[in-house]
């Protein structure tokens, strides 16, 4: 089932998320839902404060070349392990922050601990594309949004242009 992606500015995706105890079939479907609600949209990540759930999963698919095979990847209580000291800047986006885009430094590599939907632990270094998203995608746990990266006058710009848009939505 496709779910409403919130918009910024929204309470829930300021908040620190729960970490995931156990992963029950309730979970894994909520992880379905949040990939057709990804691939929908389309985005390359998605975590689930985003769906007005606060608990501690993400899930992500960052190839984006025409033909490749898909990889959907599910993570529940994603933590980073490690980080590159070389950076990458991104031109990044946020499917809560619609049509708004800024350039991000990250570091350029991550190691990201998880737990997969079988309930397996699973570690993997990240690079390009999949460690911006994967860094985004943990942010969003912790109640950062990528515009929390830029001077106060650029996010106070978005956050305007978003209230604005929510009341356009909201009217219809
Ligand atoms: O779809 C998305 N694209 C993207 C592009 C650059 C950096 C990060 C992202 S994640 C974003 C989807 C999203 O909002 N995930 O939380
Ligand atoms: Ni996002």
């Amino acid at each position: 089932m496709k779910r409403t992606i919130l918009i910024h500015p929204d309470p829930r995706l300021k908040k620190v998320c729960a970490v995931v105890l156990d992963v029950s079939d309730a979970m894994r479907a909520l992880a379905d839902d949040m990939l057709e609600t990804m691939y929908d949209a389309p985005g390359v990540g998605l975590a689930a404060p985003q769906i007005g759930v606060m608990e501690r999963l993400v899930v992500l698919d960052c190839v984006k070349e025409d033909g490749d095979k898909p990889r959907p990847l599910v993570m529940f209580n994603p933590e980073i392990i490690s980080s590159s000291d070389e950076t990458n800047v991104y031109e990044e986006g946020c499917l809560s922050i619609p049509e708004q885009y800024a350039e991000v430094t990250r570091p350029k590599e991550v190691e990201v601990a998880w737990m997969d939907r079988d309930g397996n632990a699973q570690r993997e270094v990240f690079d390009g594309l999949w460690a911006t998203c994967a860094q985004h995608e943990i942010d969003h746990l912790d109640g950062k949004l990528f515009i929390d990266y830029l001077k106060p006058l650029k996010r106070q710009m978005i956050t305007r242009k978003m209230q604005k848009l929510k009341r356009e939505m909201a009217r219809g």
